[in-house]
């Protein structure tokens, strides 16, 4: 099975986003330890299952991170299942994976499921406008939001999310000195080896996504930064 407390580097592709067959492969066969596919805006099932065979095609883990009920694909790998901890709005919480539950829950294989605490930190990305996150809190905050997830909630996977701007690296060493069993992931503005290595001292997993996009060379660059 697959052990997300050995990854390091995960790639996050977004369904809605094009990219060529070249550079698709060229991700999966990285040595990145994941490809997780997931989007916060007009999130299909057509993209979702077009992009899931493409990446089939590698021997990479194949991970969908649920963000519309609506396009939740068979077939991949595992299922990551985000909630906002520091969301206002409950329906990020739990509402819609009550909702989720309804529709799937008999289908579901639990060993196939990773539930990942998020804690949003950019108040200015899609993600905290559209989960209505509470994203301009203090160390102390952030620091309690890490030790519910693992705590409380036993939450395998507590993931800083500053998506679109590079976080503070002081924030995550706190944070991953509150966490013994959960998993640290963090993900935002990561562009090149250099701000990738920065956030793998102290993060568990670093995402990489945008620089997918906006500069490939370098956003491959990113796993043997990571990793070496
Ligand atoms: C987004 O955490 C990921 O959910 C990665 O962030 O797109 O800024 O790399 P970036």
């Amino acid at each position: 099975m697959y052990d997300i407390t050995e990854w390091k580097h995960v790639f996050k592709l977004d369904p809605n986003k094009e990219i060529t067959d070249e550079q698709l492969e060229q991700l999966c066969e990285s040595g990145t330890d994941a490809i997780l596919i997931g989007g916060s805006d007009n999130i299909t099932e057509d993209d979702v299952l077009r992009l899931m065979s493409k990446v089939r095609r590698f021997l990479v883990p194949c991970v969908l991170e649920v963000s519309a009920i609506d396009a939740i694909v068979p077939g991949f790998d595992l299922y990551f299942i985000p909630t906002v901890l520091n969301s206002k709005n409950p329906d990020w919480i739990v509402g819609l994976h009550k909702e989720a539950m309804k529709e799937y829950g008999e289908l579901m294989s639990p060993e196939e499921i990773i539930v990942e605490g998020y804690c949003i930190l950019n108040p200015d990305c899609k993600a905290a406008a559209l989960t209505d996150a509470d994203a301009e809190i203090g160390l102390e905050d952030i620091k309690a939001y890490g030790r519910l997830a693992e705590k409380l909630f036993s939450m395998p996977v507590f993931y800083l999310e500053y998506s679109g701007m590079l976080g503070d690296v002081e924030t995550v060493k706190e944070t991953k000195a509150v966490l013994t069993d959960t998993v640290l992931f963090y993900g935002g503005g990561i562009s090149d080896p250099e701000t990738a290595a920065k956030m793998a001292e102290y993060a568990d997993v670093v995402v990489v996504g945008n620089a997918i996009y906006e500069d490939f060379g370098q956003a491959l660059k990113t796993v043997d930064a990571v990793k070496k």
